[in-house]
C-alpha cells in the first residue's frame, strides 16, 4: 500500500457548525445524507472538510485504487438535430457541410486500426443525425462485433436512442433489445446536464426530458446491461439543481442497481450559445466531486474525465472521493477541445497514465467497462513503463 488511509476521528475536529459536523458523523457511520445535507454540504462546506469525508469514503470503498482502461472514440457525426446551448461541437443538419458524418465502413476502419491493440472497450457517441436509424446502427453494432467479438460496445445517450427509437416507432423496450441482441453492451453517462426542467428547458430545450433519460437507463438495466451518469454542472444551475440530479440518480439505482460510474462534467464556454457564463474555479470543481462522493452513497465508482478537467486538476480529484480517470482515448474525441478544455489533442497512453496515478501516490489498476481487474500496476516501476505502450 502506497499511502496511509486517511483516520477519521480528525475529521470531524476540524469542524465548528453543528449541522456540518453532524452530517460528517453521518458519513463516518455509513449513514445516507438527505437532500437538504447535500446542499448544506455545497453552501457551507469548507473544501478541506469535504475533502477529508470524500477521501474517507473512497478510501473505504476502494482504498488506493484508481482505475483507468484502455480505450478509444468513435464519434459517428456531429451534425445535430438538436441545439443545446452549452454545445461548441455540433453543427446543424441546414450546415452540414461544416460537419462530418462517417459511414458504417469509415467506423470499423476505425476499430481495425486498434487490431493487435489490447484496448476494451470503443466508445460511440456523437452528433443526432436524422438519417442515421436504428438499422445503421444495428449494422454497425453486427459488423464490430463480427470483426472483434471481445470489443466492450460503450454507445449512444437516451438523447440518440430517443430519437432513433420514436423514428423507427418502436418502444425503448423493443429498441434497446434490438440494438442489445446486435451486440450493444452498455451505455455511457451523457445527455443528463441537469435535470430539473427549471434549467433543462433553459440550456436543451429539444431533446429527451429527464423521465425519458432515466426510463431508457432503466430499460437498459432491465436487459442486464449496465451504465454510466454524467452531470453537467457549473453554470446557471443552483446547488439544489446538482441535489436533485443526484437525488433522482440515487433513486433509480436503489431500485436496479445498473449504474457503474457517476461523472460531474465541468461547463466549458468556449464557442457556444453560453459562453457570457464564466466556467467554474477548481475550488467548485473539488468540492463538486467532493459532495457528489458523499450524496451517491450508492454508486460504486466516481469518475474525473481527464480530457475534460486536464491532467493535474484530474490528478488533484482523487484526493476528493475520485477512484476513477477515464482511459487512454488516443485523441479520438473532439467535444471537449471543441468547448475549450485545455487538452486540444486528448491522447495519453497507458505509460503516461499510470504514471500520472503514481505521481500522487496513489494505486493504478487497468480495469474493463465493468470494473473488472485487467492489470495492477502498483508493482511496475516507472522505470519499468514502456513509454511505446499504447
Ligand atoms: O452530455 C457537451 C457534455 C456530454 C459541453 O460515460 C459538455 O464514460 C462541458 O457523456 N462543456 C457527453 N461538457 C460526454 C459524456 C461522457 C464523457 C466521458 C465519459 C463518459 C462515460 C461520458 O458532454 C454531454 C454534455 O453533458 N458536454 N458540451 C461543454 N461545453
Ligand atoms: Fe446535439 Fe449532444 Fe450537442 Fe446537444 S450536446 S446539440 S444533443 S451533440
Amino acid at each position: 500500500m502506497i499511502q496511509t488511509i486517511s483516520d477519521p476521528n480528525n475529521i470531524l475536529h476540524s469542524v465548528a457548525d453543528y449541522q456540518l459536523k453532524h452530517i460528517g458523523e453521518k458519513v463516518l457511520n455509513q449513514e445516507r445524507i438527505s437532500f437538504d445535507e447535500g446542499v448544506a454540504l455545497f453552501e457551507k462546506g469548507s473544501l478541506s472538510y469535504l475533502g477529508a469525508l470524500a477521501n474517507y469514503v473512497r478510501e473505504q470503498k476502494h482504498g488506493n485504487k484508481t482505475y483507468f482502461n484502455r480505450n478509444f472514440h468513435i464519434e459517428p457525426t456531429n451534425i445535430c438535430v438538436f441545439s443545446c446551448k452549452f454545445c461548441s461541437y455540433s453543427r446543424l443538419y441546414a450546415h452540414k457541410e461544416e460537419g462530418w458524418e462517417l459511414s458504417i465502413n469509415d467506423m470499423l476502419n476505425i476499430v481495425k486500426k486498434y487490431d493487435g491493440v489490447p484496448v476494451t472497450e470503443v466508445h460511440i457517441v456523437g452528433g443526432v443525425h436524422p438519417k442515421m436509424n436504428l438499422q445503421f446502427f444495428t449494422e454497425l453494432f453486427k459488423a464490430i462485433k463480427a470483426h472483434r467479438p471481445d470489443l466492450h460496445i460503450k454507445a449512444f445517450t437516451p438523447v440518440e436512442l430517443d430519437y432513433i427509437f420514436s423514428k423507427a416507432k418502436v418502444s425503448y423496450a423493443e429498441g434497446m433489445k434490438i440494438l442489445h441482441e446486435a451486440g450493444h453492451d452498455s451505455l455511457p453517462g451523457g445527455g443528463a446536464e441537469i435535470f430539473h426542467p427549471e434549467i433543462r428547458t433553459q440550456i436543451c430545450a429539444d431533446k429527451v426530458d429527464a423521465d425519458g433519460w432515466l426510463a431508457i437507463h432503466k430499460t437498459a438495466h432491465q436487459l442486464g446491461m449496465h451504465s454510466n451518469a454524467t452531470m453537467l454542472y457549473g453554470h446557471i444551475e443552483k446547488y439544489w439543481h446538482r441535489v436533485d440530479h443526484m437525488e433522482r440518480l440515487r433513486q433509480l439505482q436503489d431500485e436496479t442497481g445498473g449504474f457503474n460510474t457517476f461523472i460531474p462534467l465541468k461547463f466549458r464556454n468556449k464557442d457556444n450559445d453560453m459562453s457570457n457564463v464564466p466556467e467554474s474555479t477548481v475550488v467548485e470543481d473539488l468540492k463538486m466531486y467532493a459532495v457528489a462522493r458523499l450524496y451517491m452513497d450508492n454508486f460504486p465508482h466516481l469518475k474525473a474525465y481527464w480530457p475534460m478537467l486536464g491532467r493535474k486538476n484530474a490528478q488533484l480529484t482523487l484526493n476528493f472521493g475520485v477512484d476513477d480517470i477515464d482511459g487512454t482515448i488516443d485523441d479520438s474525441t473532439k467535444i471537449y477541445s471543441m468547448a475549450g478544455s485545455e487538452e486540444q489533442s486528448p491522447s495519453m497512453n497507458t505509460a503516461e497514465l499510470v504514471t500520472l496515478i503514481k505521481q500522487v501516490k496513489r494505486q493504478p489498476v487497468e480495469r474493463d467497462t465493468l470494473y473488472n481487474v485487467i492489470k495492477d500496476y502498483s508493482e511496475v516501476t516507472l522505470t519499468e513503463l514502456d513509454p511505446s505502450m499504447n
